[in-house]
């Protein structure tokens, strides 16, 4: 517990960016349920299917091709800690939308995330479509390591100033992501099911659901 660490969760703290019950961390803690999975990139694919006008799977290498964002945000863990200016690049939802890669039914209200190992975390179909929601390849101008989520995860932060965003706890960023249903209910993840708020809001705190 740095002098200067304690500094920079004031600072935080009086801009507003510290959520309720939440402390500065300098490190990047790791939490997942089970092992690491592997990654070939001969076999790897990123599915959509659901609530579109067309199925589709792109393989590793077109999924490289897809247009690309860079996001700067505060990720918030359910565990407490908080991690600020984190920098993240990959794959807006947004973008695929508007851009034709995926045509949404009018159907579609909800995103099931699904994961390696049968991992799936759920939200909004809203909450997808915002800035603050991102599928990363890489973390802090590197790929993601391993442990997380190499070669994609999802990831859900604070855009600093964009209160108007809803942003959710990071347990529904899922590593190790191979695809998207768009679903016209919702459907509670792992976390989710396992006793975790269904919209986790880092401003309600919304952490345990009873
Ligand atoms: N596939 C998968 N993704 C997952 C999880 C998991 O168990 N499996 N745990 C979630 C939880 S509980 C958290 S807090 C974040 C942690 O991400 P990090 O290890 O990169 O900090 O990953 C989320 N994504
Ligand atoms: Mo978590």
């Amino acid at each position: 517990m740095s002098r200067a660490r304690r500094q920079r969760e004031r600072e935080m703290q009086q801009a507003g960016r510290l959520p309720p019950g939440q402390s500065l961390t300098e490190k990047f803690p790791v939490l997942h349920y089970g092992p690491i999975p592997p990654f070939n990139p001969a076999t790897w694919d990123f599915r959509v299917w659901g609530e579109v006008e067309t199925p589709r799977t792109w393989s590793w290498d077109e999924f490289n091709t897809l247009p690309r964002t860079r996001v700067v945000m505060d990720i918030h863990c359910v565990t407490r800690w908080s991690k600020f200016d984190t920098e993240w690049e990959g794959v807006s939802v947004r973008t695929l939308v508007e851009q034709g890669y995926i045509r949404l039914k009018p159907t579609a209200r909800f995103v099931i995330l699904h994961a390696e190992y049968g991992f799936t975390a759920n939200l909004p179909l809203e909450v997808v479509l915002q800035d603050n929601f991102l599928l990363a390849t890489h973390y802090a101008g590197q790929p993601l390591t391993p442990e997380h989520g190499y070669p994609l995860r999802a990831v859900i932060g604070v855009i600093p100033d964009r209160k108007d965003l809803k942003t959710t706890y990071f347990w529904k960023g899922a590593k190790w992501l191979r695809g998207l249903e768009f679903s016209p209910v919702d459907k509670p993840g792992f976390w989710e099911r396992a006793g975790y708020h269904n919209e986790a809001d880092i401003w309600k705190e919304q952490r345990l659901q009873f």
